[in-house]
């Protein structure tokens, strides 16, 4: 069977968005999985990747890594229903993952941070502290005295999906792996943190509210 190795705080909660990506792909794919738990300290688990970060999938001998390449190699291994639906939009699709991961997962990181950081293996939280404060470059206390500003940036970010989805059912129209990687973002910040969201975006409640129920996640 297919293992995906998912990242795993205190009291077993799951809150890698990346991993959510590739959880939401296995399930709208519905294939069957073991799922690993990995902490931050356990890179030994994954070192048959070649490298540190999760997800990490092992199927039939081969190790993939990285969300985005995941996403193929599971579009490949099954291809229905399809994550990448039609001409183009994988390539949108590529487009969308990496505005994701540049400017909504940095705006929402720092708003739930505290919550993040609380959600963390205690075994793990010196290590998430440090790499984080050097990739935010500003300390947790910098971060928090910061959080309306930070706040303001979040909103305007969920404001750009609110638009979209106002409009239409999905990001590109009907299902794609940009649902999935958007979903990951919300599902991260909705596991750890009781931060509001959805007040002012009644689109995008309503896209949530439907892909959480079409995903079963
Ligand atoms: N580009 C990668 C990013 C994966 C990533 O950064 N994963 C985080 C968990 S959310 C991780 O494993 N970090 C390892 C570390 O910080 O040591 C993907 O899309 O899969």
């Amino acid at each position: 069977m297919l293992e995906l190795f998912d990242l795993v705080g205190s009291n077993d909660l799951r809150f890698s968005p990346f991993c959510w990506r590739t959880k939401a792909v296995l399930a709208y794919k519905k294939i069957p999985y073991t799922n690993i738990p990995v902490r931050y300290m356990d890179k030994e688990k994954i070192a048959f990747s070649g490298q540190g970060a999760v997800p990490v999938i092992r199927d039939n001998g081969a190790a993939i890594h990285d969300s985005w390449t995941i996403a193929g190699y599971l579009e490949d291994k099954q291809p229905e229903p399809r994550i990448f639906p039609g001409l183009g939009l994988k390539e949108a699709c590529r487009f969308f993952n990496r505005y994701i991961d540049s400017t909504l997962n940095p705006s929402v990181a720092r708003v739930i941070l505290n919550d993040l950081y609380a959600s963390v293996d205690p075994g793990d939280r010196d290590y998430f502290r440090t790499t984080r404060e050097q990739r935010l470059g500003m300390t947790f206390d910098e971060v928090a005295a910061r959080k309306e500003e930070f706040r303001a940036q979040m909103h305007a970010a969920l404001a750009d999906l609110e638009a979209t989805l106002a409009e239409q059912a999905y990001f590109f129209g009907l299902l794609t792996y940009a649902d999935c990687c958007a979903f990951g973002s919300l599902k991260w910040a909705t596991v750890v943190s009781q931060e509001a969201l959805f007040d002012k975006t009644p689109g995008l409640r309503a896209w949530w509210d439907r892909l959480q129920q079409q995903l079963g996640l």
